[in-house]
């Protein structure tokens, strides 16, 4: 009978995986689903050195070494969010946002990243936003470092130094303490496997330093240490009084397996678990690394003549630690490369160790940037990759969006929103994924990087020529504010 009803039920459109589904057309939210925008601060801040903020890492890279940055762009000014908050809670509003993700700089927190100097005025600022956002009814959804490490702790060698572990604690007391009341949402990192690269490689992610292979793994190890002590903190010391959730935000690209052939699946599974489960494996599945990374970097590390691996082991204590740590998974997806096996790349380096080649079918429509390209169905494999492998934890698609040139009708955002949106509702409507929220990447145009201003990703312009640095929504604040209201996507993204 429930199964009949179900194919009767799948006929008319509607998804019956679970129960509680059944009454949901493809293209709606579930209800409480949390829909609203990101941004992360040294993007969009400004006032680098203003009201007592200490030196970021990217501060200090991108005054040192414009040359890394476009056009000798940095952050000096950004969005100037500092002094126009309310203007972003404004448009957030225009939006129909429940949730706005932003980071909050710990420089600006602890201008020392330690506790011998707190910052009041930081701490006024990120109370006066989140104020503004309960007033408004949107919910924060706040990360605690989307990149922008004191400068002070690169002095002591940053992520590779163990002990940054335990300043890293002592910063998200004074997060939890200071915020903690009014904020339920956490994320400690953002996109670890993106920063960690700060330690491999020069010219790129702060702060450019070039101990490839060695130095990313080094900073991966405490990472998710620092990761799991800040949530047994909450865990032993706030979450009773507090009721929040934490989490930790992962990414990757979705990889397409060039063939079918066994050494191209098993391809597609080593860079999955090289890109996402470095970090989701201990996390979220059994407090170590995946196998398949352990047993290369340690082969590779052998091979080189090294008395010790590349990527350092956790003791059994902190294994039961980081098992378990996290409350939900916030996951950053934009696109789609293809891959396959094969020895590439630098001996030693991350990408070696994955043994892979990775590289995008230019068949797939382009964007503003080289490295995005627009494949919406490989959208919903990387979430059903995700919500199989770590199927105990609700997903927050904490990032996702598209990169022009900053047209006001930007058809091509149009476009890829309601792709991605319709393939993420497939995802949970058809498939039974549990995502439980979605913030687009941007609510602003902002620093992109060492891309500068040059490209875009928000769907308000930001006219970087004023010192008013005016907000404009684009057509896509428009479109996304109707898929908002409605709680749901125009059925033209499904067909
Ligand atoms: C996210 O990273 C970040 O969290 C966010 O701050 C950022 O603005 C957003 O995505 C858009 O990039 O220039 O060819 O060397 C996503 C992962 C890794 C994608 C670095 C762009 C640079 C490629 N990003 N990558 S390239």
């Amino acid at each position: 009978m429930a199964a009949r009803v179900s194919l009767y039920l799948e006929i008319l459109g509607v998804a019956c995986l679970l129960a509680t589904a059944c009454a949901r057309e493809v293209n709606q939210f579930p209800e409480g689903f949390l829909l609203g925008a990101a941004t992360s601060s040294y993007q969009i801040e400004g006032a680098w050195n203003e009201d007592g903020k200490g030196e970021s890492i990217w501060d200090h890279m991108l005054h040192e070494h414009p040359e890394y940055g476009n056009n000798g762009d940095n952050g000096d000014v950004a969005c100037d969010s500092y002094h126009k908050y309310a203007e972003d809670v404004q448009a957030l509003k225009e939006l129909g946002a429940k949730v706005y993700r932003f980071s909050i700089s710990w420089p600006r927190i602890l201008p020392n990243g330690d506790l011998d100097v707190i910052n009041q005025a930081g701490i006024d600022y990120y109370n006066n936003l989140i104020n503004l956002l309960l007033e408004n009814d949107i919910q924060p959804v706040v990360t605690m470092y989307h990149w922008d490490l004191p400068q002070a702790l690169q002095y002591i060698g940053g992520w590779p130094n163990p002990i940054l572990a335990d300043y890293f604690l002592e910063y998200a007391r004074v997060l939890f303490d200071n915020f903690g009341d009014r904020v339920k949402w956490w994320t400690t990192f953002n996109e670890p496997i993106t920063f960690v690269r700060g330690y491999s490689t020069s010219g790129g992610q702060a702060p450019s330093q070039k101990a490839r292979g060695i130095g990313n793994y080094l900073a991966t190890h405490t990472v998710i240490r620092a990761h799991a002590k800040v949530y047994r903190l909450y865990d032993e010391q706030y979450r009773s009084t507090q009721n929040g959730r934490i989490g930790i935000t992962v990414g990757t690209n979705w990889y397409e397996p060039y063939n079918d052939e066994e050494e191209n699946l098993a391809a597609q599974e080593r860079i999955l678990q090289f890109e996402l489960g470095l970090f989701a494996n201990p996390i979220f599945v059994d407090g170590d690394y995946p196998a398949v990374v352990r047993e290369r970097v340690d082969n590779n590390s052998r091979a080189e003549g090294r008395p010790r691996s590349r990527l350092p082991s956790f003791t059994d204590e902190e294994k039961r630690m980081i098992n378990g740590s996290a409350d939900f998974l916030a996951f950053n997806s934009y696109t789609t490369m293809v891959v396959r096996s094969a020895e590439f790349g630098f001996s030693p380096s991350w990408g070696r160790d994955t043994g892979t080649y990775r590289w995008y079918n230019l068949s797939w429509p382009a964007s503003g940037a080289t490295w995005l390209r627009v494949v919406p169905w490989g959208f919903r494999k990387v979430i059903n990759w995700v919500s199989t492998r770590y199927p105990n934890y609700p997903i927050f698609i904490t990032e996702n969006g598209y990169i022009d040139s900053g047209e006001l009708d930007d058809q091509g955002r149009i476009s890829y929103y309601g792709q991605y949106m319709a393939e993420m509702l497939k995802a949970i409507n058809e498939d039974g994924a549990n995502v439980i929220g979605y913030t687009a990447w941007s609510l602003l145009d902002n620093l992109e990087w060492n891309s500068g201003y040059e490209v875009k990703f928000g769907i308000y312009h930001v006219d970087f020529n004023s010192t008013e640095r005016t907000r404009t929504p684009k057509a896509s604040a428009s479109f996304l504010a109707g898929i908002y209201r409605n709680m749901s996507v125009p059925e033209e993204y499904f067909t």
